[in-house]
Order: structure tokens, then sequence, then C-alpha cells
């Protein structure tokens, strides 16, 4: 089996040869023969009803060939956005229109589309389109959306509240707490992210009346999906008449995953123009309409026993969904979030209550992590916290907690069950890689002489590799969580893997060509990994939740293994044997003990030249799998970092950056260490330098632009060091977990860490982030730093 050791290769990415050649072909790229130009007219208003929309001025421009607005839509019939995800059977559900027809509900909405012979007549003519807004007082801020007299976002969802959900025993956590021996408390912000994928999101709609069909090009991470949604409840048109193709797609980082309005404008206006229609944001579009992630204000308190023993944690949050559900907007901060607050920890007793709020902001929705990095934030700041009230090392408090490598499975308080993990293993390697004794020793050093070091760690847990049905169907997703994959070996013995997940950044085109070639003993050359388009692939639910390997590579997995019982029949009956006297190997059928044997490509040849067969087998060598795996997958690790503070200004210098990751068994070590770097670096993002801000009185973006929002660069980041341990996931014939996520999941709270480890000894327990260097200069003169405005 272990033939060509394609499995465990560092290989480089063999879809890189398109892309750094430019040959990459995006939806942008797709210019088709009479195709015309949408541009959205949208909304500068947070809040207000719209009067009237005239468009004939802009009907009259150069060029124009429609102006639609969310009238024209709605009385042809077209549907609201639905959502995906269900909490419970209370939540409130506005609809959300491609286009708003009465009211416009925040900075960025759309009203209207012009389309035209051109994109700069299409946008010039927008300038054309008049509205006539009353404007209405407009609210951002969760907590304030919540309180009494604030403006109301949706008529039908009085308060402003969309669910209160719980999970955990509050009774027996409130008792666990009120017995602490001490409790640590935090009162913080998970502050608004916005995703900035580098291709900007685009979409066609290519209507062809001679079939009745509908193609739609999309950048999306989720083409079966969209097929769907945009069929059975949008445009209420037969599945089988739609296509989704999601070609080339450059990054996502979950923004790419849902069902958006520009979707259905350019579907529909094609059918209605009978030629194809193609949007395409610009960046300062991009940052109002594309689903934002984070946005909570929590309280939570960990409770510790004399020992420093984890005795109960209570949480409480309140999330801002943004002005309507988008997709899965509603599921993240509630079972993506609680569920993971236990952590890598025996914690007895867990209560959390979420409400979801709405507010006059973009829609929030899953960015990478989705749910994992908030929690792990909530734990890793209070056991670190912790450990500095306690005065125990943040390390040795950690261990004291860990749930043992012999206590798997693990029940935790909040209903997963996790399968494997040696905690203690990461959290050791990653001391060691720091040389972590040494490391305290040089703080301690560096502080007599007025520099402030700080060192901070943080060991997450997460879940992902999202399935399985039977678990999404119990916590309101309503769609089942498998995944498909089809091997098509060809006659010369060359193989086509199709799958249901998407990549966009990930390297599936190598991973799971290593896989197949590994598999099947054939060269990686032979095989060639084709996802993204509906027409070809059987069925997929996409790429999120770091879920394409464990889930989407056990159902290639799966396939091989039918494609391999196949070929054994093949073989027994070309060497007339039995099959249970051949073994596979190096590519080749071998009858034991001896060297008579048939390779992979004859056998794939006889398959579709079927002279000599065995009785009653159909030719041909091409199976199908749908894999729907027992449970989540639990990666986890230890991260570690070392910032320095400057005291004059509090700039905060990033000098190390430690990961050890625990994915399971890797397919590919280079393309791991890949995901982890940039997951790193959007979790450093978070700490140091990111964060939506909204004016709070007119609900205008305040950071709508790269010039006002600072996204990481490689000057802010060290060269980090990756560690890995290989736990292997009992349950998937991979051993495999997620790796997509993790160091986005870790590296926020590693970092913040860090910093307050710098300066707790200047009375500083929290700053709020992005910890720019005021908020830092503010924290260690003892100034506040918090506040809500987002
Ligand atoms: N892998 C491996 N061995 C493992 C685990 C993973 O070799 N044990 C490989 C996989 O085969 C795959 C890659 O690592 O090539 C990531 O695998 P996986 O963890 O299954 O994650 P997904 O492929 O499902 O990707 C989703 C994940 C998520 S949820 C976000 S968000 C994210 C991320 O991946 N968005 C990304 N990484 C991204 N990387 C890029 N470049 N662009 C994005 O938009």
């Amino acid at each position: 089996m272990e033939a060509r050791g394609y499995i465990g290769a560092p290989i480089r990415r063999v879809e890189d040869r398109r892309f750094v050649t430019g040959r990459g072909r995006y939806t942008d790229d797709i210019v088709l023969p009479g195709m015309l130009y949408a541009w959205i007219v949208r909304s500068p208003h947070a809040h207000a009803r719209i009067r009237a929309i005239r468009t004939e001025k802009a009907r009259q421009h150069p060029g124009v060939v429609a102006v639609f607005t969310g009238k024209d839509l709605l009385d042809d019939g077209v549907g609201s956005l639905p959502t995906g995800w269900q909490i419970g059977p209370d939540m409130k559900e506005p609809p959300h229109y491609a286009l708003a027809v009465d009211k416009v509900r925040y900075v960025g909405d759309g009203v209207a589309v012009v389309i035209a012979e051109t994109k700069a007549a299409a946008r010039d003519a927008a300038e054309l389109v008049e509205v006539d807004y009353e404007e209405l007082p407009a609210v951002v801020d969760a907590a304030e959306a919540l309180k009494e007299g604030a403006p109301l976002v949706h008529d039908d969802a009085p308060g402003n509240l969309c669910y209160v959900w719980e999970l955990g025993d509050r009774e027996a956590t409130d008792r666990a707490l009120a017995a602490a021996h001490h409790v640590t408390k935090l009162e913080f912000v998970n502050q608004r992210l916005i995703p900035n994928a580098i291709e900007p999101r685009s979409a066609i709609g290519h209507y062809d009346p001679g079939r009745d069909e509908l193609t739609l090009y999309t950048s999306s991470q989720n083409p079966h999906l969209i097929r769907l949604l945009l069929s059975a409840f949008v445009l209420k048109i037969p599945e089988h008449k739609v296509r989704v193709i999601s070609p080339d797609v450059g990054g996502g980082f979950g923004s790419k995953i849902f069902h958006y309005p520009e979707e259905v404008i350019c579907a529909w206006s094609s059918r209605k123009l009978g030629r194809p229609v193609k949007w395409t944001a610009v960046r300062s579009e991009s940052f109002v309409s594309d689903a934002h992630g984070r946005d909570h204000i929590t309280t939570a308190e960990m409770g510790f026993d004399r020992d420093g023993r984890i005795v109960g944690l209570r949480v409480r949050t309140i999330a801002n969904l943004g002005a309507y559900l988008s997709t899965f907007a509603p599921g993240v901060p509630t079972w993506l979030y609680g569920t993971l607050l236990a952590g890598q920890y025996k914690t007895p007793h867990i209560h959390v209550e979420v409400k979801g709020v709405f507010t006059n902001t973009t829609p929030v929705d899953a960015y990478r992590g989705a749910g994992r990095p908030e929690a792990t934030y909530v734990v890793e700041r209070l056991v670190e916290l912790g450990a500095h009230e306690l005065g125990i090392d943040p390390a040795e408090l950690r261990r004291r907690n860990f749930i043992q490598p012999d206590e798997f499975p693990y029940q935790t308080p909040v209903v997963l069950q996790y399968d494997s993990g040696n905690y203690e293993g990461a959290l050791n390697k990653a001391l060691e890689m720091a040389d972590y004794w040494k490391l305290r020793e040089e703080q301690k050093r560096a502080r007599e002489q007025g520099r402030l070091i700080g060192i901070g760690l943080s060991c997450y847990i997460e879940a992902c590799g999202l399935a399985p049905s039977k678990v999404a169907g119990a916590i309101g997703v309503r769609a089942g969580l498998y995944e498909s994959a089809a091997i098509r070996v060809m006659p010369t013995g060359k193989v086509q893997v199709f799958t249901g997940t998407h990549s966009h950044g990930q390297g599936h085109e190598t991973t799971f060509a290593q896989i197949v070639a590994h598999e099947l003993g054939i060269p990686l050359e032979d095989v060639e990994v084709i996802h993204g388009d509906t027409a070809e692939i059987p069925f997929g639910m996409g790429t999120y939740g770091s879920r394409s390997l464990a889930t989407g590579g056990s159902a290639i997995y799966r396939a091989l293994e039918k494609v391999k019982a196949k070929a054994r029949k093949i073989a027994a009956h070309k060497l007339e044997v039995a099959e249970e006297d051949l073994e596979f190997r190096n590519g080749q059928f071998i009858v034991k003990g001896t060297d008579r044997a048939i390779g992979f490509g004859d056998i794939a040849l006889t398959a579709y030249v079927p002279h000599d067969y065995p009785e009653g087998l159909e030719p041909g060598l091409e199976e199908n799998a749908f894999y729907d795996p027992a449970n989540f997958t639990f990666p986890f690790g230890a991260h570690l970092s070392v910032v320095e503070v400057d005291p004059e200004t509090g700039r905060v210098k990033l000098l190390r950056y430690i990961a050890v990751d625990d994915v399971g068994r890797i397919i590919n070590p280079m393309i791991v260490e890949g995901q982890i770097h940039g997951g790193v670096a959007q979790g450093v993002g978070q700490a140091l330098l990111e964060g939506a801000v909204y004016d709070r009185s007119s609900g205008q973006l305040l950071t709508g632009s790269l010039l006002d929002y600072a996204l990481p660069r490689a000057d802010d980041l060290p060269s980090f060091e990756v560690g890995h341990q290989e736990t292997p996931c009992p349950h998937n014939p991979l051993g495999a977990k997620g790796a997509g996520e993790a160091g986005t999941i870790a590296a926020t709270a590693c970092v913040v860490n860090a910093v307050v480890d710098a300066l707790y000894h200047l009375g500083v327990r929290d700053i709020r982030m992005p910890l720019t260097p005021e908020r830092v200069w503010r924290a260690m003169r003892g100034l506040p730093t918090d506040g809500h405005a987002s």
C-alpha cells in the first residue's frame, strides 16, 4: 500500500503552475458572447425607508439595457434568500430579498441593478438612479440593539432579537462557580472582521432559452448548495435546469460559502434579457457586501479550585448577526461556538447563553474558524488570566486540567464527544521548541532592563470536517453533511477524480491526487482532480469547516476501494486465480508468492475492451461514493508566541510564533504547513490589526477600504516555527483531521495572551482587540480601552 509513498510526501502544488503563470481562470476572466454587465446601486444609508426609485434617467444612458429594482424581482416571483440553519423553533427569519423592497437595512444593501453593454456604462448610469429615502435611526452595536427603544431593524423581530440559545446545565454551573475557590471574569468584544479574499466576488448568469437552462458561474466555495437554494427557493426553477460552475476562486476564508444576492440578480436578469449578465465587485464594494465575521460581546467566568482545577465556565454572548440572516449565520455563534467551550480541559460544568441580534450592519456569517476562534478566545484568555491570578505558571495550569490521552472518547458537558487527543504531548513539544523555561528567564532579565517581553500560550481544540448528517440534522442544519466522490479510470489507466468539495487555495488538486496515486500505485501525473461544476460532479456539500480532506478525501478513499474491488475481479479472471490469492502492490495485482502479475493499466484497458472478461461483470471502471462520517474530527494543538511591547509607544512586535498542531495523519506536510502559516497570519491579524468600525450614529462603515482596515502584511509577522504531532483520527479511513482553520483558531488568543503577559505586572488584565499601539499605550497607563463601538 505504501508503494509510491505519495501520502505524507511534501509535494509542490500541481495547481500552482497555472496560478503563477497567470493562467488561472476566475469568474471575471470568463467573457461570453453578448455578455452584459451589472452594477448594483447600493444604499448609502444604514436604515431608511425607500419612498421611490426613479430609473428613467439611468435607462436613457447610452449602453444601458435595463434597470431593475427589488419590486421587479418580487413581482416576478423571485423568493427571498433562505437561511440554512434553524436555531430553535422561535428563530426570527425575516425575508432577505436580493434587492431591498421597502426598506434598506445596512450601508451597501442593494436597491437596484443597472445592466449595460459595458461595466463603465452600467457604473455611470447607476449614478443616475434616483432613490428617495426616508432616513431612519440606525443601530450597529448588538448590545445597543437589545436595549429598549432601539431602532427596529425588522418589524417582525421585536427587540431585534433573532434567537436566544443556550447549552449546558445552568444550575450546576452556577453552583460550581458559587463554590469555586477563585473565579476569573472577563468582559470583552470579539470584534467584527472583514474577510478580504484576494479575488472579489463575481457572478455570471447565462440563460440558454433554447434548452431552457440556466448556468451560473460564481466565485463560490459551494456550487451544489448554491444550485439547490437558487433553484428550489429563490428562482423556483427545476434543479436539473440549473448548472453552477465555480471555476478558479481566489480565496474565500468562509466568505464565499453563502448564497449572495448578486448570484440571484445575474441569474434572474439573464433569463429576463436572454443575454449573459456579469457582476464583479470592486474592493470597496466587497467591504460592505461580503459577509463579515465574529462580532461578539461576551461576559465569561471561569471558576477554579484551590489547585487550579477548572470547576465551571459560564458564558454570556451577544452575537451581532447583521441586517439579515446569511446562509449559515445562525449556527456560527451557537453550535460552532458553544460546543467548543470545554477546550482541551476537563471542565465539569459549562453553561452558555447566546443572543443572536439584528443590527443595521452587513450580515455576519462564517469567517475562517467560524465560532471556534471565538470559543478558543474565551477559554484560552480565561485559563491564561486565571493562571496569572492564581500565581500558577500558565503551562502548568493547563497541564493540570488537560483531558488525558487514555480518557478518549471524551464526552464534554457541551454535546461533543472528542474522539482522540494528546494535548500534553502537543504542549510539551511547543514548550520544547520555544525553550520555555529559558524564555521565562530571559523575560525576567529583560523586565529588569525595562523591556516588556510577553509569552503567550493557546491550547486549542476544534471540531471540523463538518459532518455527519445525523448530527447536522439534530442541530438544525437544513442540509446533510456528507461528501461525494467519483473515480473515473480511463481505458489508458489515467484517472479523473470528481469531488464535491471546492478548492480555492487549499491545494486539493494536489493532495487528493496524492491519495489516489498512492492507493492505486500510479504516477501522480496520471491523476486529475475535478471540482466546482455541478454538471460534472455527482453532488457536493462544498468546502468550509476544514471538511474537505476528512470528509471529501474519505469519500474518494471509499470510491477507490470500490474501484480496487472491481479491478481485483478483473485481475483474478485474467490471472486465473481466486481473488483472495492476489495482493495489490505497486500498482499491480500479484499472485501471492509468485512473480505473476497484472498492472493497473492493463486492468483498466480490459475493463473497457472486455473481450476476455469475468462472467456477469459490467464493463468500465468508474465508481461513486457518498461518505457520511461517524463524528466530527478534532484537531488540536499548542501555540506559543513571544512579543515585545514598546513602553513608549505601545507598539507590539511579534518576535516568535511557534505552532504545534495535530491534524491527524498528514497527506502533504508542505500544504499543511502553508495552511497553518496562512491561518496564523489571519489570527494574528485579528489580535493586533484588524477590526471593522461602524459609525455609531450614522451606521457608516468607517473601515471601508484597505486604507482603513489593516490586514497583516509580511513585515508584521516573524518566520513561523511549525511542529507537528500525529494522532490519527480513529473514525475515518485516512486517519486525517482538518488543518485549514487551526492556525486562525489558535493564534488570536495566543498573541493577546502574550501581550497581557508582558503587561500583567503593570496591572493590565485585558486589552480590547485589535491591540493597536494606542490601546496598548492606554492600557499601560490604566486608561480604558473598551466600549462596545464595533
Ligand atoms: N491536509 C493534509 N493533511 C491533513 C489535513 C489537511 O494534507 N491531515 C491538506 C488537505 O488535503 C487540503 C488542505 O490541507 O489540501 C486543507 O485541508 P482541510 O483541512 O480539509 O480544509 P479544506 O480543504 O476543507 O479547506 C477549508 C479551510 C477553511 S474552512 C478556510 S476558511 C480556509 C482554509 O481552508 N480558507 C482558505 N484555507 C484556505 N487557504 C486558502 N489559500 N484560501 C482560503 O480561502
